[in-house]
């Protein structure tokens, strides 16, 4: 029997690899053979059964499950995809066998030879021309073995790689995503000399001092005598330093198998790295033989920098930097897990661009590229291994089989980006309850790695002070902020507060991140955090036979939308038994990487300048970077008047080092009419950035200059109003009269928070309206109408007048004490087909709602009327647009009809009903209606994140009792 399935490596948690070269710092070897492409491939039931002999292809790198192999995938969050127990996997495994035939190089002739399997889920058994290689788990990381007694240069072998997709294993990858089966990052070969850099660590301080760690050795056999270092950084000389060597060779360490050398530098004015300016130096080590000539040489990208915790605080190069994070996963609608360095460079500069400046990499080690691109456009890294057990969390943290699994997982993430200077926290992983297992690998990383701060949100077991050795930051998912502020001032705080996760961004959601961000910036001890999550995980599907499209969906889809024929999936979508819904769409951007609004929430809310105040000798401006100037900024103001005029001035940004203020002089006199002005400084990128074209908007603080004025309309009382026997307003623009709505299509966090089950409960999906009154007079017609839901009757009064050129409608609701917390309350009304341009005075042009409206600035707005909906995943709630004072809905003719409102309100434009989007699980079963729904609230609900997280506030929730609204209606 085969010696690597002898040892049912699936069922066996204390094997966690045979065969599997130790891991080190990823380095880029020139010379190397990409064995991507197709390879022919065969699917088994399980990793016992035998070969069918007949064989079909997948690419590779790619996941089977989305490249027809009748294996698909599957979503599940905390539970198991299966019930066995760990560490037991089903008896139905599905077991990828993946052949090629590679040819060695003829060149490699007396090499040392590697294979390097980029990634593969969640077993890999190698074999060569029939012989055993190896084995290996850790599904998001390497695995490399020494083939040079295997295979000979300029001859050709048979490769096989075995993937099992159910193990002991996949009991520690419970992560909340996907699952696939397959190898899911490039596999390579490459060569060194027999005697080669095994890895090579670089310790690079804020100071210049530089140090670099070789490790050296030579295949099979004694270091030959001699041999030395040499390296140099951007044209500065290392020197290898001797009092290293001799302290070795007095060790008891020195061996004939392994060399270590040190090489040191210190670099005169330094240029620190920080992810605002993250300068990078080259450095390239090379080994020589005892004659000079070089062996091997390796190149790393070296960032000076220092990350240390004094007392509360994490400080970069000695600046408590704030931490405006998101939780990223590697995906691709197309291949699941397998994404390139351009899809990874355009994630992060989307992100650069909306102000993130730190990556959390859940819940596993990202594609290595990730940290090359994170060092070269600046972010901070919180590198998270391999392991989430979330569903027998308890079981597992303490279970000695697993012992060696999390060590392993832990340490060989430490291995390979300990280079990284984007890297500057270790964590021990995801949702896995807290046990010896992890004391076990923060040990590991404390000895290995004493320059970065450690992790992990499950060692809070006592509270966010609990002194255990495997987290030294506080990092609690989905604390509800008052929790944050008392413990901040609680006294007791011991380490920095930073969520590791919060503001669940699923649906229409991340209401009240600006009072997070209120919170952290005036609260010491709190340092911001890292949004759940960047992607929404929908799977590109075809609608005719329910497939994955895979690589052929290439460009069926734009601006956040499956193209015809398609849809986004989410957990169910491909007939998983078990499964966990659209909780897998949970991102700020769609699955093709359009941004959702709630990003221009975050970008505001991250803004590098700020308008302060205004005060007598002008508008105050401040610099809220860490480490930057001004100088690659560049402003304009602009002015938008309630008149509907917009001024623009160029802004002169003043020079301010970070956190300094200084204030500028009002640019624009203000009009003398008196009426509402708002100043706005548009803030863009003043030359070419790494991630950002000149002229890019990064941010549009804005501040209110003056307040609104409200005029009545003048009563018009010879002209008649047109209202029907059913009290309902008759109107050549409305298809459907204005009535009250207390009903919005239940976002995700309705649904999961609990709302929607309420407001169902209470009718208000179903409401009954029943006329009780008409009483009309000249040039005005009152209407009383009852509302029935199953939990009570509202009462709704509607107060039709004819004004000069319209009409004004006065509306009143009373809400009896049991509906004490409804969606909305207003007004619903649908107009006839052609009028597709919406021109509003308010906030936008984003969509934007009561407690998500910080980054959508007031000011005059036209969009197409098909543009203002948010295509979510799972239809809800979409489009709203918050603080509208006015607007008009227009043909192209210029015809059409304009509103005003009493106050700032919200109000949404679409082409759906509320009821269209409750009903519908996909955004494709979706049938516009030729004309506008519109709704004028003069009250919503806020969105929250309950879906995972707090509700909204207590000030964006809705009281009963009385609300009156007030509205002017008009033809253009
Ligand atoms: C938390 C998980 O860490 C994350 O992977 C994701 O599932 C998120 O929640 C919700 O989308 S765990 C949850 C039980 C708080």
């Amino acid at each position: 029997m085969d010696p690597l399935l002898a040892l049912r490596p699936w069922e066996a948690p204390e094997v966690t690899s045979r065969g599997r070269l130790p891991m080190h710092a990823i380095d880029r070897r020139p010379g190397a053979v990409r064995l991507d492409g197709e390879w022919r491939f065969q699917l088994l039931p399980a990793p016992d059964a035998p070969l069918s002999g007949t064989w079909s292809t997948v690419h590779v790198p790619g996941a089977w499950t989305l490249q027809d192999t009748g294996d698909l995938p599957q979503y599940t969050n905390v539970r198991m995809p299966f019930p066995q127990f760990p560490p037991q996997a089903p008896a139905a495994d599905p077991t990828g066998v993946h052949e090629r035939e590679v040819d060695i190089p003829a060149e490699w002739a007396g090499r040392r030879i590697v294979l390097q399997v980029g990634a593969a889920e969640s077993v890999l058994l190698v074999h060569v021309d029939g012989r055993p290689v190896g084995a290996s788990k850790d599904s998001h990381l390497a695995a490399e073995f020494d083939l040079s007694d295997l295979v000979r240069a300029g001859s050709r072998s048979l490769l096989r790689l075995t993937v099992v997709k159910w193990s002991d294993a996949s009991h520690i990858e419970d992560q909340d995503h996907w699952w696939h089966g397959g190898i899911t990052r490039s596999v390579l070969l490459y060569a060194t000399d027999p005697l080669h850099l095994a890895d090579v660590t670089v310790r690079a301080r804020q100071d210049g001092a530089l140090r670099v760690d070789c490790r050296v050795r030579h295949a099979g056999g004694a270091l030959p005598a001699g041999w030395y270092v040499s390296g140099e950084l951007d044209g500065l000389p290392l020197v290898q330093d001797t009092e290293f060597d001799r302290a070795n060779a007095a060790d008891e360490r020195v061996s004939d198998f392994l060399g270590e050398a040190r090489l040191t530098a210190t670099v005169p004015e330094v240029r620190t790295w920080n992810a605002e300016t993250p300068e990078l130096y080259g450095l390239t080590v090379r080994l020589h033989r005892a004659d000079g000539t070089v062996a091997d040489t390796s190149r790393h990208r070296v960032g000076f920098r220092d990350v240390t915790i004094v007392g509360r605080d994490l400080l970069v190069n000695g600046e408590r930097v704030y931490i405006r994070g998101i939780n990223r996963h590697d995906f691709h609608p197309l291949t699941g897990r397998t994404v390139s360095a351009e899809d990874m460079r355009a994630d992060l500069v989307l992100l650069k661009r909306f102000g993130f400046n730190a990556i959390r990499t859940s819940h596993y080690p990202n594609d290595p590229a990730l940290y090359d691109l994170a060092d070269e456009l600046g972010f901070y890294v919180v590198d998270e291994a391999d392991i989430e057990s979330h569903d027998h969390a308890h079981e597992i943290a303490d279970d000695p089989r697993y012992l060696n699994a999390f060590v392993d997982r832990v340490s060989r993430m430490v291995l390979r980006d300990v280079n990284h200077p984007s890297v500057i926290v270790w964590s021990l992983g995801n949702e896995s309850d807290y046990g010896a297992n992890h004391d076990a690998a923060a040990g590991w990383v404390r000895r290995y790695d004493p320059t970065r701060p450690l992790q992990y949100e499950g060692a809070a077991k006592t509270g966010w002070a609990d002194p255990s050795v495997a987290s030294d930051i506080a990092c609690p998912m989905y604390a509800p902020l008052e929790d944050c502020v008392a413990h901040a001032l609680s006294g007791q705080q011991t380490k920095p507060l930073i969520q590791c996760e919060y503001s669940h961004a699923m649906g229409n959601s991340n209401g009240t991140l600006a009072d997070h961000w209120a919170a952290i910036e005036s609260t010491p001890g709190l340092q911001g955090g890292f949004i759940w999550e960047f992607w929404d995980h929908g799977i590109l599907q075809r609608v005719s036979d329910g497939r994955p499209a895979g690589r052929a969906g290439a460009g069926r889809y734009a601006n956040g939308v499956a193209g015809p024929g398609h849809r986004w999936a989410y957990g169910g979508d491909f007939g998983e038994a078990v499964h966990d819904g659209a909780f897998v769409a949970d991102g700020l951007v769609f699955p093709d990487r359009t941004p959702k609004p709630a990003m221009y929430e975050h970008r505001e809310l991250a803004a590098p300048v700020r308008i302060e105040c205004y005060r007598h000798e002008g508008i105050v401006l401040g610099n809220h970077q860490h480490f930057r100037g001004l100088d690659w900024l560049a402003g304009e103001w602009e002015l938008a008047l309630a008149d509907g005029r917009t001024l623009t001035a160029p802004a002169e940004l003043p020079d301010l080092r970070p956190g300094q203020t200084a204030a500028v002089p009002l640019p624009f006199r203000l009009p003398p009419d008196g009426g509402e002005a708002w100043l706005t400084l548009r803030v863009r990128t003043a030359r070419d950035e790494p991630w950002a074209p000149r002229g890019t908007e990064l941010c549009a603080p804005q501040l209110r200059l003056r307040a609104p004025v409200t005029t009545a309309p003048a009563p018009a009382a010879d002209r008649p109003v047109d209202v029907d026997a059913e009290g309902l307003l008759v109107h050549p623009l409305l298809t459907a009269a204005p009535v009250l709505s207390l009903w919005r299509a239940p976002t995700d966090n309705d649904e999961i928070g609990g709302m929607a089950v309420r407001w169902r409960a209470w009718g208000l999906d179903a409401l009954v309206r029943k006329l009780v009154s008409v009483d009309r007079a000249e040039g005005r017609v009152r209407v009383l109408a009852e509302y029935a839901g199953t939990a009570g009757v509202i009462r709704h009064r509607q107060e039709f007048s004819a004004v000069e050129g319209g009409l004004r409608i006065d509306e009143q609701a009373e809400l009896p004490a049991e509906f004490d917390d409804v969606a909305r309350v207003g007004s619903v009304f649908e107009t006839v087909p052609g009028l597709d341009l919406l021109e509003w005075f308010g906030q936008g042009p984003w969509e934007s709602y009561p407690d998500r409206s910080a980054g959508a600035p007031v000011g005059h707005h036209v969009l197409p009327v098909d543009e203002l909906f948010t295509p979510y995943l799972r239809p809800q709630e979409s489009g709203g647009r918050h603080g509208v004072r006015r607007f008009t809905l227009s043909a192209p003719d210029a015809t059409g009809l304009a509103v005003e409102l009493d106050e700032p309100r919200q109000v949404s434009v679409t082409r759906f009903r509320a009821a269209d989007l409750t009903a519908a699980a996909h955004h494709d079963e979706l049938v516009p209606r030729p004309g506008c729904v519109v709704h004028l609230d003069a009250a919503h609900r806020g969105l929250g994140t309950a879906s995972c997280g707090p509700d909204t506030s207590p000030a964006h929730r809705i009281a009963p009792g009385v609300h009156r609204w007030s509205w002017t209606l008009r033809l253009l």
